[in-house]
């Protein structure tokens, strides 16, 4: 597929060896609507599959933010429940959890509902000091459904994340930094996306199956027992002892040069 509009919510830009996708609606604040759900799943399986592409960063498009959630003025029409489920896309922001490659949020003014669902559904969130973020669902009548309420405590725990969840309401960055729903702000409103791309490079300079085992351990992991876990995270471990790259990572420390990484 080539770069650019997929269709019209969505962009895809790659710089260097990071694959961006730029959620493309700037005059709702990229509020989510079909396309964007379905677009935002062929982006992301565009760029997994892509070996020229190391790590991948969702942005938002236009000044406003990184995604004010759930397009709440082009809500279903649907006469009935069975017609609203067929009409949805089950499951499309848990496409971010069957991503090998590491993915960045990188966010910028308003994430708010379903836009902080997908940031929390990607491997780290760095944020601009202007972000706000939010889950208003509660407001709504709603409760959020693309892994709000399962997320936000693993993320921040339990109290925090309820204390979010039922307010329903917004943070700044610096707070969102102290909780840890966010691990870095940038230096400033308008370095924001220079300095993910950096960091963005940085990651997808590294061996790429280590990236995708770590990932793998890590999220995986959390869904064990520990025992489980660490098995897990021994398997991988063994699995990369026999890669190309290792024994290139190696050599490289004993020759004092850089290391020269193949992928394989
Ligand atoms: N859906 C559709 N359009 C939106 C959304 C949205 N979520 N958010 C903003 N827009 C549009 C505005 O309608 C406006 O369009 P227009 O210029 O045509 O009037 C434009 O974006 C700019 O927004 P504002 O003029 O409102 O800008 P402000 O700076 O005054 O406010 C806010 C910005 C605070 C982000 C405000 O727009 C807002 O509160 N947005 C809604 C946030 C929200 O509640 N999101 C939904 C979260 S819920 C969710 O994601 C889970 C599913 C919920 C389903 C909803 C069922 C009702």
């Amino acid at each position: 597929m080539a770069d650019g509009a997929i269709d019209h919510t969505v962009q895809i830009e790659r710089v260097n060896r990071v694959g961006w996708i730029v959620l493309s609606r700037p005059a709702q604040i990229n509020a989510i609507n079909p396309a964007l759900r379905r677009e935002v799943m062929q982006a992301l399986e565009v760029l997994d599959a892509d070996p020229d592409v190391g790590a991948i960063v969702i942005r938002g498009a236009g000044e406003r933010g990184f995604c004010a959630g759930a397009d709440i003025k082009a809500q279903s029409d649907a006469a009935s429940l069975p017609a609203l489920r067929a009409e949805t896309t089950p499951g499309w922001i848990e496409a971010l959890d069957r991503v090998r490659k590491p993915v960045i949020a990188a966010i910028h003014g308003y994430c708010l509902g379903g836009g902080l669902e997908i940031s929390m559904a990607c491997d780290i969130r760095i944020a601009s000091p202007n972000a706000v973020f939010g889950l208003p669902e509660t407001g709504l009548g709603l409760i959020p459904g693309g892994g709000g309420t399962q997320r936000l405590p693993r993320l921040v725990g339990l109290g925090r994340a309820l204390d979010l969840l039922l307010t329903g309401e917004r943070i700044d960055a610096a707070e969102a930094h102290r909780i840890g729903l966010v691990s870095r702000l940038s230096a400033s409103d308008d370095s924001l996306f220079d300095e993910v791309q950096v960091l963005a490079e940085r990651i997808a300079s590294k061996p790429a199956a280590a990236s995708a085992y770590v990932k793998e351990a890590a999220r995986d992991g959390l869904e064990l027992d520990l025992r489980a876990g660490l098995k897990l995270e021994k398997d991988l471990f063994i699995l990369l002892m026999s890669t190309d790259d290792r024994r290139e990572a190696a050599a490289a420390f004993k020759e004092k040069r850089q290391p020269v990484f193949t992928g394989r």
